[in-house]
């Protein structure tokens, strides 16, 4: 097998990067090891930047996205009993953020590759990357019972944490920084509608706390004067600080929805946490992982195949998208100018945007996190951050730049 960019992973780096090629009228190979159901099915990330709206949108698969895709014009920041709102447009001059589930962008874009792109294979494991070095790196894989070889021009492993890509880069030229946490998040979907019109972050002395939603098909609840799109419909999305290593099955649904309450507790009259059948429960570990370079010979890495951060900064997603739009970018320039130097600053450029990201995901979570040694001297250290940003316009500011995220080519 034979083509120009061969793209291992069907996570939203491998689907966004195989669409942006074709629509470039460049040839692609996606080699995916799971099938269809499983990569449609996977509850990740459900937080778009700006910046990423606008890349689903130029690469012609923003249309359900904008059908049902929920604008956020804020997010709350609740701890001592206080609720804080964050108010995006008015903080970084008119952007915001959608809630929009990764399933449905992964879903959205296998259904465009399927329909008008290049070769799509499931159950296609990626063995190794080969010849990373050479003109023509090759992908061995096995599909359907054999081993077969792609060779490319170019390879990008879009494989995520665990896939084989960045083990084709020799050890003497990673580096690897890494940062794991002592606690991870427990996460529910609950078929009832969101307690709050936007997202609310709780620092608590029992831990953190994140009410988040998913756009669903469900009567609109009665709410008063919400300042974010009307919840057309919305099903509850709910994360709880937990021990590392925590057994989902140990929570009950009461249990979970107990903590909730006590974590998120408010003097707000108005508060109430509403509460319904939880519908998927999973525990997600926390890690801050950079690998560099993220690119060797014909070699590239996107997404999380590189780079990891803890979800409290909702940035896993948004970046991988950046990755994988600036090689995009890159190759579009070279094969249309013979211009190569962007190909050449594909890794510093993409770390400068991946270091930002990491700085605020760890700045958010170690803010909002209690940790198991957490001392009184912590305790006030988080709540001093957090009284910052809360009164402090440069702070606030800082905090709503960075969860919109920066706008792509700003960056480039
Ligand atoms: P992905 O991991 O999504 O995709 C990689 C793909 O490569 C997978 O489909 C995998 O099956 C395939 N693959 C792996 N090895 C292969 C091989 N050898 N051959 C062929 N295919 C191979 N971010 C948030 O912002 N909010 C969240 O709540 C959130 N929750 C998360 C929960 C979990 C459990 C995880 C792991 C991540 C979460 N993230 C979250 C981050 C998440 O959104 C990622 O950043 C995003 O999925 C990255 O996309 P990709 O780089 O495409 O990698
Ligand atoms: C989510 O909706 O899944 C979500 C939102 C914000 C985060 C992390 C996850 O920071």
């Amino acid at each position: 097998m034979r083509t120009t960019v061969g793209i291992i992973g069907a996570g939203p780096a491998g689907l966004l990067l195989a669409r942006l090629l074709h629509n470039a009228g460049i040839a692609s190979v996606v080699l995916e090891s799971r099938d269809r159901a499983y990569v449609e099915r996977r509850q990740r990330a459900g937080i778009l930047e700006q910046g990423t709206v606008d890349v689903l949108r130029e690469a012609g698969a923003g249309a359900r996205m904008d059908r049902e895709g929920l604008p956020h014009d804020g997010i709350e920041l609740r701890f001592a009993r206080r609720r804080h709102r964050v108010d995006f447009p008015a903080l970084t001059g008119g952007r915001s953020v959608t809630v929009y589930a990764q399933t449905e962008v992964c879903k959205d874009l296998i259904a465009l590759q399927l329909a008008e792109g290049g070769p799509l294979l499931f159950e296609a494991e990626a063995l190794a990357v080969e010849g990373a070095e050479s003109e023509n790196p090759r992908v061995r894989f096995s599909h359907q019972g054999r081993e077969d070889t792609l060779v490319c021009d170019y390879v990008v492993g879009c494989d995520g944490f665990w896939g084989v890509a960045r083990t084709a880069v020799p050890e003497h030229v990673s580096r690897v920084f890494e940062r794991t946490y002592p606690y991870g998040w427990l996460g529910i979907l609950a078929d009832v509608p969101p307690s709050h019109d936007e997202l609310v972050y709780a620092r608590h002395d029992r831990g953190f706390a994140l009410l988040s939603m998913r756009p669903a098909r469900l009567p609109p609840p009665p709410f008063q004067g919400s300042r974010s799109a009307p919840l057309l419909s919305a099903v509850t999305r709910a994360y709880l600080q937990v021990p590392d290593g925590t057994d989902p099955g140990d929570w009950s649904d009461d249990e979970i929805w107990d903590e909730l309450d006590r974590r998120l507790e408010t003097d707000d009259p108005a508060w109430t946490l509403r509460r319904g059948p939880v519908t998927t429960k999973s525990v997600t570990p926390m890690r801050s992982y950079v690998h560099e370079p993220m690119r060797h010979g014909r070699l590239f890495l996107a997404g999380d195949a590189a780079h990891i951060v803890p979800p409290t900064g909702a940035k896993g997603l948004n970046l991988a998208v950046g990755d994988v739009a600036t090689f995009a970018r890159a190759l579009i320039a070279y094969r249309e100018k013979g211009d190569a130097s962007r190909l050449d600053t594909y890794s510093a450029d993409c770390l400068r945007r991946v270091w930002q990201a990491e700085r605020f995901s760890y700045a958010m979570t170690t803010m909002l996190h209690r940790a198991p040694d957490a001392t009184p001297f912590d305790d006030r250290i988080q709540l001093a951050r957090l009284d910052r940003i809360t009164t402090a316009r440069s702070a606030e500011t800082d905090l709503a730049e960075a969860y919109t995220g920066f706008p792509l080519d700003q960056q480039d």
